[in-house]
């Protein structure tokens, strides 16, 4: 196939890719947005380059004009989550969507390959819209937990330098790694209510941080300097204090101040 054929074949994967990065970057946008507990922390996407496409040609003896049909991974998603029961709640998100028709789900998180991989996989047929009209082609979600993924980019990178043959004793190492990622996640699991509260109160509390410097921010507009900057230093006497509370009940004041400017210039 020609260079240009190449690019031509590949570019709806790249559509797509980009696309479905983007769709996934506002679901977590969404969930912060809500303040409620995102599972997802990271999107990643990337089109299979040529070479490795011609390298899983010859391992599964596809042939190179039936890779669309047979190859479901060249356009990949890879969603981050911090624990092994994030991975559910990112299927479930995945499985209520009618932008995404699923066609296969592989879970390698219960039913772990040989070689220690763990990851669940979602391959999925997406439609994006070319200038020639609507292409629906293949596209796989990889979704897996931090420490799943830092195994799995070490393994790749060993595959690569090894190509499929790693030595015996690096495989039995990587296979021990594995299983010690697995203890990880589920010591992870049993204080992930713990890890989860810790998340919340830290992002309501930055929540709290910038409404408040928005509404000072807000007050320098409306009314004198000196009467904003003892606001100010007030907050900031109260941020010291480390505590939640007077953080929130100084931002109940701050709006009802905040509103009786509002009022006044209204009635002005
Ligand atoms: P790359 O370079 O990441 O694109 P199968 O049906 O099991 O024979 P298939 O069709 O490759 O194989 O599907 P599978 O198993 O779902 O694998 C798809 C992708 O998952 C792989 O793409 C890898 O990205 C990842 N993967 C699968 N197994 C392993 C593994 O043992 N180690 C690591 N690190 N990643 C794995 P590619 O094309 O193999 O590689």
């Amino acid at each position: 196939m020609e260079l240009k054929v190449w690019k031509e074949t590949l570019e709806p994967y790249q559509m797509a890719v980009n696309e479905l990065t983007v769709k996934f970057q506002h679901v977590i946008e969404e969930y912060h947005l809500r303040g409620e507990y995102c599972p997802i922390v990271g999107v990643s996407g990337r089109v299979k380059t040529i070479s490795s496409i011609l390298d899983k040609c010859r391992r599964k003896n596809i042939p190179v004009e039936e890779i669309e049909d047979q190859m479901y991974d060249i356009a990949g998603i890879r969603l981050i989550v911090q624990f092994v029961e994030d991975i559910e709640i990112a299927v479930q998100l995945i499985r209520k969507r009618t932008d995404m028709e699923i066609k296969e789900e592989r879970d390698y998180v219960r039913h772990s390959k040989e070689s220690g991989y763990r990851s669940y996989h979602m391959i999925i047929r997406y439609q994006v819209q070319t200038i020639e009209g609507p292409r629906t082609l293949y596209a796989e979600i990889q979704i897996r937990t931090l420490g799943m993924n830092f195994w799995a980019a070490i393994e790749h990178s060993l595959q690569y330098k090894y190509k499929e043959s790693i030595p015996e004793n690096i495989s039995y190492k990587l296979l021990k790694a594995a299983q010690a990622i697995v203890v990880l996640d589920s010591e992870m699991s049993a204080v992930r209510g713990e890890i989860m509260d810790a998340q919340m109160s830290m992002q309501h509390q930055q929540q709290i941080v910038s409404d408040i410097l928005e509404t000072i921010h807000h007050l320098y507009k409306k009314t004198n300097r000196r009467e904003v900057e003892k606001i100010e230093d007030e907050f900031y006497r109260v941020y010291q204090q480390n505590d939640i509370e007077k953080l929130e009940r100084f931002a109940r004041d701050l709006d009802l101040i905040a509103e009786g400017y509002e009022a006044q210039d209204a009635g002005m």
